[in-house]
């Protein structure tokens, strides 16, 4: 399966049950994508996080951050984290989303892949914190790379978009429920790329 289906503003609807997602490849053109892409590498605090595998810490395959609004923290993969509070770049990124996802962002994890040795394994943005169908606003800046997306119940059912430099994903309904997704690692030589998911964390009771 592709992305194809019905064309929303410059936006294609994915056409995939169970899910609601919208790819809007060309969102910042490419001189913005290039100015957005320089700034973010250099001013982000970017770190080196690490995961527990089998009892033994290893370091995630990405550097990551994460900023937001004050008092809302997040956990992720078993690491709790604190937002560093926005930046006028991130506040920039964030006010052209909300346009057109209509939602008010609250928090945006962000990930530095390197190069092909980086990437992110199969998940569901599911964590408690994003409520039961969370609104996820996916940007991407530099070297392109694969997102698959397989169903959790069908193994005949996959997508598989390429997220270039600028472009725009947003996954909404009850995709996080459906579907699981993932950047694989390649061995092609790819530029290093940076993501940024932001997403609504609720506060949680
Ligand atoms: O890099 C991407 O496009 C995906 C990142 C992701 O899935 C995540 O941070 O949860
Ligand atoms: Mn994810």
């Amino acid at each position: 399966m592709n992305e194809q289906a019905t064309d929303d503003i410059s936006g294609k609807v994915l056409s995939m049950p169970d899910a609601e997602i919208t790819f809007y490849r060309n969102f910042f053109s490419p001189q913005e994508s290039d100015e957005l892409f320089r700034v973010l590498h250099h001013e982000i605090k970017w770190r080196q996080d690490k995961m527990n595998i089998y009892g033994k810490e290893v370091n995630l395959p990405r550097k990551t951050a994460w900023y937001g609004d004050k008092g809302h923290s997040y956990s992720f993969s078993g690491i709790h984290l604190e937002p560093e509070l926005w930046t006028p770049t991130l506040l920039e990124v964030k006010e052209r989303i909300e346009k057109i996802a209509k939602t008010q962002f609250n928090s945006v994890l962000l990930n530095l892949y390197r190069d092909g040795n980086d990437g992110i394994s199969w998940h569901t943005d599911a964590e408690k914190e994003l409520g039961k169908n969370p609104v996820i606003g996916s940007v991407s800046f530099g070297g392109a790379r694969r997102f698959m997306l397989r169903h959790k119940h069908n193994k005949d059912l996959k997508a598989e978009v390429e997220l270039t430099h600028g472009s725009f994903l947003l996954m909404a309904g009850t995709t996080q429920h459906f579907w699981q997704h993932q950047i694989p690692k390649t061995a092609k030589k790819v530029e290093p790329r940076i993501n940024l998911t932001f997403r609504v964390i609720l506060p949680i009771c």
